[in-house]
């Protein structure tokens, strides 16, 4: 039995030209600033992003979290969307580590509001945390893998530069964003003050993700990440496979994209309830009713033949497309589903 696993597009294996340029990557001791190769991974993510410097970090979180210490300071208000990742998904990392407070706002619509952020931004005074960074989330993993677009994303961080806020970009998975709006990446990631992008995610680099500012801004970035122990030594053996995945693999999103789209379509007919995306990409997050199996139940049986998803809550769950999954698996995992949905 083959198996499609639509759990995450985290669960990608690197391809096999990545794995003989890791083989025959240039390296040296990163900690020295001597390994080439993820120098040349730190330019070039700098460049493709419009920002002047970038540094190679172990995963998103650290990529977040280390954005997070360098931009605020103990006792400082980041303003975060209730449905964030950063909020719900790292372990709580920017209160444990960095005495950050977070400023909770609405993003179920994939952003927050000017006037939310607005909001925030009170006048100065003892009795409150002052706002000093908004975190945004392009695209939105919870509000349904949804493509801000770039108008939104702009009217939010055009708010945030006039009331003083610096503007950190959860870019885990940017490049899906672009490839939905058919725009260059450097549209979100341009406007923002630092931006973290996942390689390991739809790219497809089995390891990493790069954070993008300006020099000043890594530079400081660079002594947070040595604190988290996340400076690594010949890390251009990682490195190698994720310049692939910038280059290359950023550009065939819009193929997981159609698939997702399949997906949806097939689940939709089978009387299933989709969460409508005004600009979905690569997620597709279901909502089951009241009778019939809960997502663990349901999950069980599709996963004993062979597709696996997540399981997000008791009634909601959530398939990931990504290229190590054709149409067809699409097409087979959307039957078995339908299947076990009316076996209940
Ligand atoms: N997201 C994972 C899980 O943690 C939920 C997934 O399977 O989607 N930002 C966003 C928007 C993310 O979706 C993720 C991973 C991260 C950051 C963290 O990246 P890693 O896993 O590299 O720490």
């Amino acid at each position: 039995m083959s198996l499609i696993d639509l759990r995450s597009d985290t669960v990608t294996k690197p391809t096999d030209e990545m794995r003989s340029a890791m083989a025959s990557a240039e390296v040296g001791d990163d900690v020295y600033g001597e390994d080439p190769t993820v120098n040349k991974l730190e330019r070039e993510s700098a460049a493709a992003t419009g920002h002047e410097a970038g540094l190679f970090v172990t995963s998103g979180t650290q990529g977040n979290l280390v954005a997070l210490l360098t931009h605020c300071s103990r006792g400082d208000g980041a303003i975060l969307g209730a449905d964030s990742h950063i909020y719900i998904y790292e372990g709580g990392g920017l209160s444990a580590m960095g005495g950050i407070l977070p400023l909770v706002a609405d993003d179920k619509k994939g952003i927050i509001s000017p006037a939310n952020v607005a909001s925030w931004c009170r006048p100065v005074n003892v009795h409150f945390a002052p706002a000093r960074l908004l975190c945004v989330e392009n695209t939105h993993n919870r509000a349904g893998g949804i493509a801000v677009s770039p108008e939104d994303f702009g009217a939010t961080v055009d708010c945030a530069r006039t009331n003083g806020l610096k503007i950190h970009l959860d870019g885990a998975r940017v490049f899906n964003a672009a490839a939905a709006w058919g725009v260059d990446v450097k549209k979100f990631t341009a406007a923002v003050d630092s931006v973290q992008l996942c390689l390991s995610k739809g790219l497809g680099a089995p390891v990493g993700s790069m954070l993008c500012g300006s020099s000043d801004f890594i530079a400081r970035a660079r002594h947070w990440r040595k604190r988290l122990g996340g400076g690594l030594r010949q890390a251009g053996v990682i490195a190698a496979a994720g310049l692939i995945a910038l280059k290359d693999m950023s550009r065939r999103l819009g193929e997981d994209h159609e698939n997702a789209a399949m997906l949806s379509a097939i689940l939709r007919s089978g009387g299933l309830t989709v969460e409508e995306v005004s600009k979905p990409t690569n997620m597709v997050y279901v909502q089951l009713g009241r009778s019939g199996p809960d997502s663990a139940e349901l999950s069980r049986r599709c996963a004993a033949r062979g597709v696996m998803f997540g399981v997000v809550s008791e009634r909601r769950f959530r398939l990931v497309t990504h290229f190590n999954v054709t149409a067809s698996d699409v097409g087979q995992a959307g039957k078995i589903i339908l299947e076990e949905m009316k076996a209940s």
